[in-house]
């Protein structure tokens, strides 16, 4: 898909200019070199997931902790997958450059945080040794909702065949629970001090989820006893909350980073301005000064995650299922070109998002939301409606679903969440406003697929076939006759008037 396209393919770079590295630093404007540079540091952190939201993100916070604070908290970055990420950091010396974008101007760095790169596809044993070793002390995850092999609706392990194959034999680990596993076998046999596995995914619940995931695979693959009381002695899973926003890179971005920097840089991010983390603190072995940085430091993390999942994300997937049916390409655009969204939004998240749970003290969610809206309004962020809008079945429950069951548990109608689940299930049917094809890329495609070939096609056989995935909703949720009808009442309005027409006035 697009948005994970080679954005280096498709502007050319590459050719003679010098690619960025520990060489060609000196080019590199004074006031955009690193804080502190691979290879002074040791290393303290692996993290799992290399992706542009780590790199905008734990890594730049990390950086700026260790050049305040000291600390041997270097960064090892495995790629579980992608080989291109591992190649391009490795050919740049670990070194990549993030550029904050924000309607006015553009800001590029490089970060040092990274100071080893591994790929656990081609070498899962490098991956298991360093989770074993003493010298690291903290495991940060981004990997995204689905590669927890989790429930979304129970939180339980439903390990697919490679999971379960990495639990039950011994053949070299392939998925995220199967590295974890394994790695934490090994730190146990070593008994090599304590650890925090910090999951910085956007689950409800992620520490707890982690440590959920932990547990489950732990008996499932039938450890032995020492192995099984060492992991809850010595391993904590701190709750977070994580917040920036990071698309995925085009070739713009490279080609801004290059003008900025004076060097071709093939791992060049950008995002917002914004960025938050809030972190539980418990950290047995030791943590970067993140403080330091910015992030706060917490003993629950749990109603900013909420406040976050639902006031942001909730609201985001919104945008990117409503946009991209009415053939907007970015959350910018289509937040700007829909009349009536921002009054949409605005109602779901006064009346929605902050009657259904408690905010951080002293938090306004209606505030929150309002900033959330200038964000998202940011014209120079070209986040794509559809990038936003993939692997919808991970993301809808603790994003839109929570919300719903809260307010229906206090008897309450919550109409415009009602709408985010139609606009999916319009979305998961394929087609644009305007015919166009939209891409279904998510995990649950081919039961998605499966349930609207039976449906009928009418709005209520859409409505009841996609309630029946019970992997997406809770059986309670799916039987409440109430919900059913506001889901097919809107599902009933973009079929015939389009998102447009159906949202023209609806808020008042
Ligand atoms: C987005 C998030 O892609 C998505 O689903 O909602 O990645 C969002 O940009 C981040 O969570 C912002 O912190």
């Amino acid at each position: 898909m697009a948005v994970n396209g080679d954005p280096a393919a498709s502007v050319g770079l590459g050719g003679d200019a010098a690619l960025l590295g520990l060489g060609t630093l000196d080019r590199v404007p004074a006031d955009s070199r690193p804080l502190v540079r691979p290879g002074d540091v040791a290393a303290g952190i692996v993290h799992l997931g290399l992706g542009a939201f780590h790199r905008a993100h734990q890594a730049v916070y990390t950086e700026q902790a260790v050049a305040t604070a000291g600390g041997d908290w270097g960064i090892v970055g495995v790629a579980p997958r992608n080989i291109d990420v591992v190649r391009r950091l490795t050919d740049q010396d670990c070194l990549f450059s993030v550029t904050t974008l924000s309607a006015a101007a553009a800001r590029t760095r490089v970060v040092g945080a990274l100071t080893g790169i591994r790929h656990a596809a081609s070498d899962p044993a490098a991956v298991v040794a360093l989770l074993a070793d003493p010298a690291i002390r903290v495991v940060t995850l981004t990997v995204t909702e689905k590669a927890y092999q989790l429930d979304p609706v129970t939180g339980r392990l439903r390990p697919d065949e490679a999971v379960a194959a990495d639990l039950t034999t011994d053949r070299a680990p392939t998925t995220v629970p199967g590295l974890l596993l394994r790695g934490l076998v090994a730190r146990a046999a070593a008994d090599a001090g304590p650890l925090a596995l910090v999951s910085c995914d956007n689950l409800p619940s992620n520490g707890r989820r982690l440590r959920g995931l932990v547990t489950e695979a732990l008996a499932y693959a039938k450890v032995p006893d020492a192995t099984a009381d060492w992991v809850p002695a010595n391993v904590t899973f701190p709750g977070t909350m994580v917040d920036r926003i990071v698309p995925a890179a085009t070739a713009q971005t490279l080609a801004t980073a290059r003008a900025a920097l004076g060097v071709t840089d093939l791992a060049a991010i950008a995002g917002e301005p914004y960025t938050q983390w809030v972190i539980e603190d418990d950290f047995p072995g030791g943590r970067p000064a993140w403080q330091t940085a910015g992030a706060v430091l917490t003993g629950d993390a749990g109603p900013w995650e909420r406040l976050k999942l639902r006031g942001l994300n909730g609201v985001h997937s919104a945008i990117a299922y409503l946009g991209a049916l009415a053939g907007h390409d970015t959350i910018a655009e289509a937040l700007a070109g829909v009349p009536g969204l921002p009054a949409v939004l605005r109602r779901m998240i006064a009346e929605d998002v902050a009657t259904s749970f408690t905010p951080p003290d002293g938090v306004s969610v209606v505030e929150y939301g309002e900033s959330v809206l200038e964000r998202f309004a940011n014209p120079a962020i070209r986040h794509r409606t559809i990038q936003v809008a993939m692997d919808g079945s991970q993301k809808l429950p603790q994003r839109v679903l929570h919300t719903i069951a809260d307010r229906r548990a206090a008897g309450d109608r919550p109409y415009w969440s009602a709408l985010v689940v139609a606009a999916w299930m319009r979305f998961a049917q394929g087609r644009a406003d305007d015919g166009t094809e939209l891409p279904l890329d998510d995990p649950l495609a081919g039961q998605i697929r499966a349930a609207l070939a039976d449906s009928g096609g009418t709005p209520a056989g859409v409505v009841a076939a996609l309630l029946g995935l019970t992997e997406v909703f809770p059986p309670e949720l799916a039987a409440d006759p109430e919900v059913r009808e506001m889901i097919t009442t809107w599902l009933t309005a973009l079929d015939r008037h389009g998102v447009v027409g159906a949202l023209t006035g609806a808020a008042g």
